[in-house]
């Protein structure tokens, strides 16, 4: 699909893209809404729990330790695993505040929201002799700030006129040129490793990994969109054309690389750890800024992705070279990886993925971090569960492009699972071992800014409505815009949208259901009402079903509807 037919291809995947954020804000069928209101509160008193335990105990440092109640300024730790060069001097940077700013609006809570913003506009600085991780600090702080800059600056949740005056977006500015000096390198790729004052240390690493150098583009596009600073946006994308530059000729990256010589380390690759976020930032930083360039690199690496990796339902590593199986394991982070294919629109294969990774949860109650499939059992070392996020994400992104009720019993699962292996009176604790589930003190600031957020979303998803986002990998939201769109697609120009004469329902409605389905208008003026010609109502108004010939057409797409697994009829859709 790259090469000439690319934009057509990419033009009619993006309409897919849209139709599925775009139908975010639809009305669920199934589960009833006693029990949908019941889940949604579920998830805010668990949202609450964590955040006013850190609040309480560890505010302004950086995360919770819930079993001590005290505080860890883990910012520096992030990434670190030997705990090498940490600082001395360093008092925090209220990380779990920072990460919990776009939580609190999704959850409607605009007070709280506003106190944060204010507090961190007036306290949090930079100018700290401190080593951070530069992808953890950008996906955590630099997402963090540029995404609750946006929302305070949204019409939705606003913060009143003249309390905010840009100070979120001056601190990710001043964040965004600390990191500029780790791309000094003659390849472009940046520094693992950035001191916050310092900038590059004497004798640093130049170790890093694929999504150390790839996953950085959402956040430095936005921050050079906000602030009208090219440079941010030009160091990611270079770091990330040189990075893809290195792939061999099976379209395929390792795990592992050195800055300075442009070297692979780590030729083994899959899409969990140390490569995940990169895929994710490909196809995101294509629905955020509509530039070819990223669809065709990510279509390119997601095609080598199901060649070589893909196993059935189950996604294993090989070598970037010649393509080999090399390990045969499934780890929590690859769970992202069905979220991401709904983005694609391949829902079938998102389906059989999830359920895997559903079935190690169910199994052990939580996910381990690494389970060895050749042996069927747990990975000696790493059996803790972190509080991560990613099963949640992928439920959430399934239930909201098929409506199957299922996907919220799964989410019910891992709710209820969470409060009963994780909760502790000072907030929500790491797992130390699956198999005994001893706890660990540790509080990671992403159960805040992505797990409740997610199994927040699968209930009540009102925060959609009206606006397309791409979340970040932290799942930090950033509003699509066409403004934000190098090249702007036909779906986002009114003139386009034929069937709209009245501006305030064009708002209203997607602008792929103007582009792909005949549509009618009927009612007088006030009362307008576009209508899909091709729709045909599902047989049964529960959209309960046992065949697809009980499935009809569905309205935005015009596309056959068909029989999900757990009986329910629903879209199934396929890169055109
Ligand atoms: C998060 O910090 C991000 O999702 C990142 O991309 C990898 N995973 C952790 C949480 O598990």
């Amino acid at each position: 699909m790259a090469g000439a037919g690319s934009a057509a291809a990419s033009r009619s995947w993006l309409l897919l893209v849209l139709l599925l954020l775009s139908a975010f804000a639809a009305p669920a069928a199934g589960l009833g809404s006693a029990k949908k209101v019941y889940m949604r509160e579920k998830v805010r008193k668990m949202f609450y729990h964590a955040y006013e335990n850190y609040m309480v105990h560890a505010f302004p440092h950086d995360e919770l330790k819930p079993l001590t109640k005290t505080f860890t300024d883990s910012l520096s730790e992030l990434g670190n695993l030997k705990l090498e060069r940490l600082p001395q001097n360093y008092n925090g940077s209220a990380l779990t505040l920072v990460e919990s700013l776009s939580s609190l609006v999704v959850l409607g809570n605009y007070t709280e929201f506003e106190r944060g913003v204010l507090w961190l506009s007036d306290n949090l600085t930079f100018d700290v002799d401190a080593r951070v991780n530069l992808f953890e600090c950008n996906i955590r702080v630099l997402g963090g700030l540029v995404s609750a800059h946006i929302l305070a600056t949204d019409s939705k949740s606003r913060l009143e006129h003249g309390l905010y005056k840009n100070q979120l977006l001056d601190l990710a500015r001043d964040l965004g040129q600390r990191f500029l000096p780790a791309f000094e390198t003659p390849t472009g790729l940046p520094y693992a490793w950035i001191n916050l004052k310092y900038g590059v240390m004497e004798d640093e690493t130049t170790e890093t990994s694929t999504s150390g150098c790839g996953s950085l583009i959402l956040e430095m596009g936005a921050l050079s969109r906000l602030t009208g600073d090219p440079r941010f946006q030009a160091a990611a994308l270079r770091a990330l054309r040189k990075l893809w530059s290195m792939r061999s000729p099976l379209n395929l990256l390792g795990t592992t690389l050195d800055v300075v010589t442009g070297d692979w380390i780590e030729y083994s690759s899959g899409v969990g750890a140390g490569v995940d976020s990169f895929y994710e930032y490909l196809i995101k930083a294509y629905i955020l800024f509509g530039n070819d360039e990223f669809w065709d690199m990510f279509h390119s690496s997601y095609l080598a992705v199901q060649k070589y990796f893909r196993h059935g339902p189950w996604y294993h590593e090989a070598d970037m070279r010649t393509g080999k199986a090399t390990y045969w394991q499934l780890t929590s982070l690859q769970a992202f990886w069905p979220g991401l294919q709904i983005l694609v629109g391949d829902i079938a294969a998102a389906n059989s993925s999830h359920r895997e990774f559903f079935y190690v949860w169910d199994k052990f109650g939580v996910l381990p971090e690494r389970y060895l499939l050749d042996h069927g059992m747990l990975h000696p070392t790493e059996k803790y569960y972190p509080l991560r996020p990613e099963l949640a994400e992928s439920t959430f992104y399934l239930y909201q492009a098929t409506r199957d009720p299922w996907y919220m019993e799964v989410g019910e699962t891992i709710i209820n699972s969470l409060n009963y292996y994780t909760r502790v009176d000072g907030g929500f604790a790491s797992v130390r071992d699956v198999t005994t589930m001893e706890l660990e003190d540790h509080q990671h600031s992403f159960f805040l800014s992505e797990t409740c957020k997610y199994l927040y979303l699968l209930f009540d998803d009102s925060f959609l409505a009206g606006q397309n986002y791409v979340f970040t990998t932290e799942g930090h939201p950033l509003p699509i815009r066409g403004s934000w769109h190098e090249k702007l697609p036909e779906a986002y120009i009114p003139a386009n949208w034929t069937s709209v004469k009245n501006e305030n329902q064009a708002i209203r409605l997607s602008a792929l259901s103007q582009q792909v389905c005949p549509a009618t208008t009927t009612g007088g003026s006030i009362s307008l009402q576009i209508e899909s010609a091709c729709h045909i109502p599902d047989l049964h108004a529960d959209h309960r079903c046992r065949t697809d010939d009980e499935c009809g057409i569905d309205s935005t797409t015009c596309r056959k509807r068909v029989c999900s697994m757990a009986g329910f009829c629903g879209l199934w859709l396929f890169i055109p």
